[in-house]
C-alpha cells in the first residue's frame, strides 16, 4: 500500500494521477497545514522541507535508480485497477515514522517532492518514463521546467491574486511570467502531443494539475474574455489528459479532501494564517539573522 500524506493541492494530484494511471493502491491521508501537522517532528523526519505531498511506500522499500524495462514484481501491492474493485482489506493505521532514507528492503521508505514522488513510481512500475537516453532527457527537461517553473511561479501568483491583491506589483510581476509559461507550453503542445514527445509521461502528470489550477485562473489573465484565447494547443492537451479514465478517478479521489481542507482553513486564525504564509510575525529570516523569533 502506498500512502499519499497531502491536501487538496497540485502537487498531491501529481502522485495521485500517477498512482491512478499505473493502477497501484493508495491511500490519501489529510494533513492539516493550516494547523502546522507539517511541521512536527514527526512530519519533518519524512520531509524536511515541512511540506506535502509526501508519498509512504509501506510494503516496497527498494527501488533501483536504473530504469526499469517492465513492471517491478512487488507481491501485494502492484494491481491492475478494476471497476467496482472492492477496496482492499483494512490494514493498520500507519505510523508517521522516520523512515526517511531507508533503502534496506524494509518498509516504510519515504519520498518528499512530488517530482521524486513521481520517479520513485515510474521506476516502481516501469511506466510514463522513456528509457533511453536522450528521449529520457526530453522527459526530464520538461518534468524539471514544471517543477522549477510552473509549480513556483503558479504558486506565487495564486499567492497574490488570491490574498494579497492590492500588491499590484508582485501580482503583475507572477501574472506576466505565468502568461509567459504558458505561451512555452502551448508552443510546445503546437510541435508534439504530449510535452516529452509521443507518449503521455510523467511531465504531463506533473503538469496538468497546475494548468487544471490556472483554468480558475485564466478569466483573471484575459480579463474575463475566452480563457482559452491564444492557447489552442494546450486546451487540447488539457482536454485530452481529462478524457483518460485515470484523470477522472484521480481528481474524485483529491476533491474528496475539499471539505476537509475547507474545514481546517476556516478554524485558522490570523496567527496561523500568517504563519502558514510566512509573512508578518512569522517571517523566516529570525532564522539568518538571530533577531528575536516569533512565539
Ligand atoms: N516542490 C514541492 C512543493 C510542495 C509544496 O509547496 N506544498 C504545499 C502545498 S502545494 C505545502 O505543503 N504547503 C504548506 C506549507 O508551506 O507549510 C513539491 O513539489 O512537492
Amino acid at each position: 500500500m502506498i500512502e499519499i500524506l497531502g491536501m487538496t493541492s497540485p502537487n498531491v494530484l501529481k502522485l495521485v494521477l500517477m498512482l491512478e494511471e499505473c493502477g497501484l493502491a493508495y491511500r490519501l491521508r489529510h494533513v492539516d497545514v493550516f494547523a502546522g501537522e507539517q511541521r512536527t517532528p514527526e512530519f519533518l523526519a519524512l520531509n524536511p522541507s515541512g511540506k506535502v505531498p509526501v508519498l509512504i511506500d509501506h510494503e516496497c522499500g527498494v527501488v533501483s535508480a536504473t530504469p526499469a524495462p517492465s513492471p517491478r514484481p512487488c507481491a501485494g501491492v502492484h494491481r491492475e485497477a478494476e471497476a467496482g474493485q472492492e477496496a482492499p482489506a483494512a490494514e493498520p493505521e500507519a505510523q508517521w515514522t522516520p523512515a526517511q532514507g531507508r533503502r534496506d528492503g524494509g518498509a516504510p521508505f519515504a519520498v518528499f517532492e512530488s517530482a521524486a514522488g513521481l520517479l520513485y513510481l515510474a521506476e516502481r512500475a516501469g511506466r510514463f518514463l522513456q528509457t533511453e537516453a536522450m528521449p529520457r532527457s526530453i522527459a526530464l527537461q520538461w518534468l524539471m521546467f514544471q517543477t522549477a517553473s510552473i509549480g513556483p511561479m503558479f504558486g506565487q501568483y495564486v499567492h497574490f491574486f488570491r490574498y494579497a491583491p492590492t500588491e499590484t506589483y508582485g501580482l503583475k510581476r507572477y501574472e506576466s511570467e505565468v502568461a509567459r509559461l504558458l505561451g512555452v507550453l502551448d508552443t510546445r503542445l503546437a510541435q508534439s502531443p504530449w510535452l516529452a514527445g509521443d507518449d503521455y509521461g510523467l511531465a504531463d502528470i506533473a503538469t496538468w494539475p497546475w494548468i487544471r489550477t490556472a483554468d480558475a485562473m485564466f478569466p483573471l489573465l484575459t480579463d474575463g474574455r475566452d480563457r482559452w484565447r491564444g492557447l489552442p494547443a494546450l486546451r487540447r492537451w488539457f482536454e485530452r489528459v481529462a478524457e483518460r479514465p485515470a484523470t477522472p478517478r484521480a481528481t474524485a479521489a483529491l476533491d474528496a479532501l475539499l471539505p476537509a481542507d475547507r474545514a481546517a482553513f476556516g478554524r485558522a486564525d490570523a496567527d496561523a494564517l500568517d504563519r502558514f504564509f510566512g509573512r508578518g510575525r512569522h517571517d523566516h529570516s529570525h532564522k539568518l539573522t538571530g533577531a528575536e523569533t516569533a512565539q
